[in-house]
């Protein structure tokens, strides 16, 4: 009776967990970010480059929402849209890493609010690109779909709104006034969309806050689920027969390259840029078990390292940030 009991049990616990077999591809919830700094895993990009009204980062950065509402106490990524001179043309990019979607099972969700509504209500974008580079220009001819828009108030009028989903949860035990009519604070509200169609590829996701002459944009617990391959090594390259380590990454100054598992030796350690330029090589007769390459002088961005042994090309990438 009592084995009977304890095999039901296993059975049960197999059933679910084989329910939830999707894995953690990207997860990011900013807690234990230092403020005010976005210089991680993320490729920011302040495409207007105009100053902020109240002094506030031009372009994405890491605090408390501070927005008066229920999740004030929350860290984010935040992105401010209210300029000097209440300019419009606010375009801050807030990239990730490059991720390879491996079947049509994968789903990016977040959290998202604007500091206020409804006047001043910010909007955002997300967009996914196979190249990663768009960021730098999009609006420019750069491949890439809208996976969601959010609207943003337009006419500084509270019935106004762009086109796209108007946010809808607001903290209404907050009244503000910073005119004449009533606002409330956001609430960070979940948003999910699926990554079905980029199956087979390699993709970067970026949030453009593009609202103009609002107040600001908080983006939290960035979550992409799917299935996870062991052949889509971000750090480690690797052949059927070599592997090597590059470490660390990102980084703005050096990277290192583990050499010492190698089994065939090296001809030549190239870098390219994501364009297919080559921007940097190391050519030498007798490489280190570790070689420490200078990258301090590369632009921000995603480079690919190709280490050509007699045994083949084997590849990496890295972000300079
Ligand atoms: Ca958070
Ligand atoms: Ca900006
Ligand atoms: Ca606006």
């Amino acid at each position: 009776m009592e084995q009977k009991f304890i095999f039901i049990f296993v059975f049960i616990t197999l059933f679910f967990s084989s329910k939830a077999q999707q894995d953690t591809l990207f997860y990011e919830n900013f807690n234990s970010w230092p403020f005010q700094e976005m210089d991680s895993i993320f490729l920011t990009y302040d495409e207007d480059n105009m100053a902020d009204y109240n002094g506030l980062p031009g372009n994405w950065f890491v605090a408390n929402f501070a927005n008066s509402g229920a999740d004030s106490l929350e860290v984010v990524a935040m992105s401010s849209s209210w300029l000097s001179n209440f300019a419009n043309g606010n375009r801050n990019h807030m990239q990730l890493p490059g991720l390879y979607i491996a079947d049509t099972n994968a789903v990016l969700s977040w959290r998202s609010a604007p500091a206020l509504g409804a006047l001043y209500m910010d909007g955002y974008t997300v967009i996914a690109s196979t190249d990663s580079l768009c960021l730098y220009y999009v609006g420019g001819g750069c491949p890439y779909d809208t996976l969601l828009h959010f609207a943003q108030n337009i006419n500084n009028n509270e019935t106004q709104f762009s086109s796209g989903i108007q946010h809808q949860t607001f903290d209404l035990n907050v009244a503000i006034n910073i005119t004449t009519s009533t606002q409330y604070p956001g609430l960070l509200t979940p948003s999910q969309v699926s990554l079905r169609d980029y199956a087979g590829q390699r993709i970067f996701i970026n949030f453009l806050h593009n609202s103009d002459d609002d107040n600001y944009i908080a983006i939290d617990d960035i979550l992409i689920k799917g299935t996870k391959v062991i052949t889509d090594i971000e750090e480690v390259g690797s052949t059927s027969e070599e592997t090597f380590k590059l470490y660390p990454n990102p980084s703005n100054k050096e990277i290192n390259l583990d050499l010492s598992t190698l089994k065939s030796s090296v001809q030549n350690i190239r870098i390219y840029s994501s364009l297919g330029q080559e921007v940097l090589s190391v050519i030498s007769n007798n490489y280190n078990k570790t070689e420490t390459i200078d990258i301090s002088t590369l632009n921000k961005g995603i480079y690919f390292v190709n280490i050509l042994t007699d045994n083949g090309l084997l590849s990496s990438q890295f972000v300079k940030n």
